[in-house]
């Protein structure tokens, strides 16, 4: 009985050393120590040993099972710290090496000019209107009094998908299209990006935004377009800024008139920004034609409107300084970070 004992120690003692997790050392638990394990199979069958020795080997047996369960304790606590020194191993941090640092963003200057204008004239009660970028000829031309054969409508300055179908070249075709489906008073402005087949160069890309605007009621007049560029250019270029109106011509406008404003480098005075004039252009404008009025189903006789259209890439490069209008598509990081 001891010898059994012993052997039973013996091939514990090895299967121990070999169980490497603490699922195999359960495993060895229940198959030496359990209802079933080995230990409990020799108490069981103390009944065939005389009286003398059931004691003694209940003794042995019991020692053997407090040195079992003593091993398996250990060892139990030796593998759960050696997973722990794992896991702290693993997700050990160096709190003196240098944070890694994120590059934050920055809206891009064009998107700046362009909420900055929005953020006014909502603030004057204008809504916002939008409308689709590949346009009919009818919105872009047709309806703004550019009849066919119209120079401005010559292919070299619009991109044509179809014979009837055009990149918008401005955004007037979406005033069409609100004047054509809601009754005045309307008051709008139409930010978005316009397309003309120009070249690239230091003033000009064939992608570029505008903001045109809008109101049509009745009784509106040239004062009160002139008023309201007035507010526009004291906010865009400083309180102390001056408009003038120049006579112009634009088909879908009369009158027509181009907007300067006095220089906000000099004031006035004449320097290199304005080229010595003292005055800059920033937008055009006039009261809406009759003819396109009409055209919509607005009765001229009853309502009357002014509307005009300012250049976001122009103005940003006024604002912030910029005499290169390629830069503000290059996407080059170094020169968007100004701003
Ligand atoms: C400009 C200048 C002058 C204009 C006219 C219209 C419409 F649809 F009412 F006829 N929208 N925008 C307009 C007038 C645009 O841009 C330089």
């Amino acid at each position: 009985m001891k010898n059994k004992l012993e052997a039973i120690q013996k091939e514990f003692d090895e299967r121990l050393s070999l169980a490497v997790s603490l699922d195999k050392l359960e495993e060895l638990k229940v198959a030496y120590l359990g209802k079933k394990g080995e230990l409990t199979s020799i108490l069981k069958g103390m009944g065939q040993l005389s009286p003398e020795e059931r004691p003694v080997v209940g003794q042995m047996v019991n020692t053997v099972r407090a040195a079992m369960e003593q091993k398996i304790t250990e060892k139990t606590e030796q593998l759960k710290a050696e997973e722990t020194a794992k896991k702290l191993e693993a997700e050990k941090v160096d709190v003196t090496m240098p944070g890694k640092t994120k590059k934050s963003g920055s809206l891009h200057p064009i998107n700046q000019i362009s909420d900055e204008m929005k953020d006014l004239f909502i603030g004057m009660g204008y809504e916002i209107a939008d409308g689709p970028e590949v346009e009919f000829d009818y919105y872009n031309f047709e309806a703004l009094n550019l009849p066919e054969g119209h120079p401005a409508r010559d292919t070299q300055d619009t991109f044509y998908i179809t014979e009837q179908m055009l990149l918008r070249t401005q955004t007037s075709s979406v005033q069409i299209r609100v004047m054509e489906n809601k009754k005045p008073p309307i008051k709008i402005i139409c930010p978005g990006k316009v397309y003309r087949a120009d070249n690239v160069d230091a003033t000009h890309s064939p992608i570029f935004h505008q903001i045109e605007g809008l109101v049509v009621d009745k009784g509106v007049t040239m004062g009160d377009l002139k008023g309201t560029l007035e507010v526009y250019a004291k906010h865009m270029f400083g309180p102390e800024t001056k408009i003038r109106l120049r006579p112009h011509h634009f088909p879908f406008t009369e009158p027509s008139a181009e907007v300067d404003v006095s220089c906000w480098t000099c004031g006035g005075k004449g320097c290199r920004m304005c080229k010595g004039e003292g005055w800059i252009e920033v937008l055009g404008c006039g009261m809406v034609h009759p003819d396109v009025l009409r055209r919509c189903g607005i009765d001229p006789e009853v309502y009357s409107g002014f509307a005009f259209g300012i250049g976001v890439e122009r103005t940003a490069m006024a604002r912030f300084g910029v005499t290169d209008m390629r830069q503000f598509f290059e996407g080059d990081t170094r020169f968007l970070s100004q701003f």
